[in-house]
């Protein structure tokens, strides 16, 4: 094919730019809607899948090579952070064990740390400056988890927290009033799980209010529709695995989102999960709360103005996961 093209005489070799380089660890249902949507919104210029299973992640990265002459084209492949993954920008974690029957939910987490040890270790290793984006559950448990085993400044250890509750809250509310979710700024706070708070006194549409005085002063159909509102979001989960096993293409739209607001440091505002010490009296734990992302990883969290049942909520989600951390064997 050489004859095809005429090199020019003085033609000089571009000066090699950094590539944007990120690492998905686990590619499973959650791991592959995550590479789907990061390649097709043009995250990365290498992208590297990383599993266990050889074989499945070997097929995924062939199927998804095949789609590129339709997108910006990504660099995929297949490998690890100790190999063609050294020195990533940033390593997203998918990787986990299903429940099996009859394992509680302690013993799934036990089992999830044991594999973010034998994961990790390469991380620091290989990626000593990369930023971690933690997606496995029960993800505010695995980010804290993170943080204690890499040592990582808490500025580059991030989970996916609420950022995916938060936008099934907006859908929720978008719906029922007639307008574009985009719209609507309401932020879902905590645990990224049953213990998670709604932050209905701040909850606005076009610079108007949800709740104008208190929840108090709500009459109970008000309270009640509100109250659905948020069990949808809550349940959200719960509904969709037991139609369809699993939940992957929203998550991997969040994850993106996260990545985007790293990867081109546009300051956005996302509840992620990361390290909280001070607010409210809560310390040394990680939980969804708003938070500032840039290149670097987190710049600076929002000094939120709660009522008093979203602060005693809120303190309830921190206890439920710091006894879920006290009863491990770390
Ligand atoms: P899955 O389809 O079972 O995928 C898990 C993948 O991890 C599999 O491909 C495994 O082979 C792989 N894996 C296991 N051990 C290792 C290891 N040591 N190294 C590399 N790969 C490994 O699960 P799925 O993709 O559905 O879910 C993954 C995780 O995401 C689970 O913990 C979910 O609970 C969690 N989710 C988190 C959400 C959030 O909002 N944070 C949302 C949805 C799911």
């Amino acid at each position: 094919l050489e004859s095809i093209f005429t090199q020019h005489p003085e033609a000089e070799k571009p000066a090699p730019l950094r590539p944007r380089k990120g690492v998905i660890i686990g590619a499973g249902q959650v791991g592959l809607a995550c590479a789907y949507s990061i390649l097709i919104q043009d995250c990365f210029d290498e992208l590297i899948l990383q599993d266990i299973n050889q074989d499945k992640v070997e097929g995924e990265v062939m199927d998804l090579i095949h789609g590129m002459p339709f997108i910006t084209p990504t660099a995929l492949k297949v490998g690890t952070v100790a190999d063609v993954g050294q020195g990533a920008d940033l390593v997203i974690i998918t990787a986990g064990a299903a429940q099996k029957p009859g394992e509680s939910r302690l013993n799934l987490v036990e089992r999830n740390i044991a594999i973010f040890k034998s994961i990790l270790s390469d991380v620091v290793k290989h990626c000593p400056n990369a930023i971690l984006l933690i997606v496995s559950n029960p993800v505010d448990i695995m980010t804290y988890a993170t943080l204690k085993i890499t040592g990582f400044p808490s500025s580059r250890v991030i989970g996916s927290g609420t950022v995916l509750d938060t936008a099934r809250f907006r859908y929720q509310l978008a719906q029922r009033m007639q307008v574009d979710p985009r719209s609507v700024h309401a932020y879902i706070i905590g645990e990224h799980g049953d213990s998670e708070v709604a932050l209905w006194s701040t909850a606005n549409v076009g610079g108007r209010k949800l709740i104008d005085h208190s929840w108090e002063s709500l009459s109970t159909s008000e309270q009640d529709e509100l109250a659905s509102i948020f069990n949808q979001v809550k349940n959200a989960a719960y509904e969709i695995i037991q139609r369809k096993g699993y939940t992957a293409y929203a998550i991997g739209l969040v994850v993106t989102d996260i990545i985007k607001a790293i990867m081109r440091s546009q300051e956005r505002i996302l509840t992620v999960s990361s390290l909280v010490n001070g607010p409210y009296g809560i310390h040394d734990v990680c939980l969804g709360w708003p938070t500032v992302l840039n290149e670097k990883g987190i710049l600076k969290t929002v000094n939120l103005k709660l009522s008093k049942a979203e602060e005693e909520q809120l303190c309830h989600s921190a206890q439920v996961l710091q006894q879920v951390f006290q009863q491990l064997n770390f």
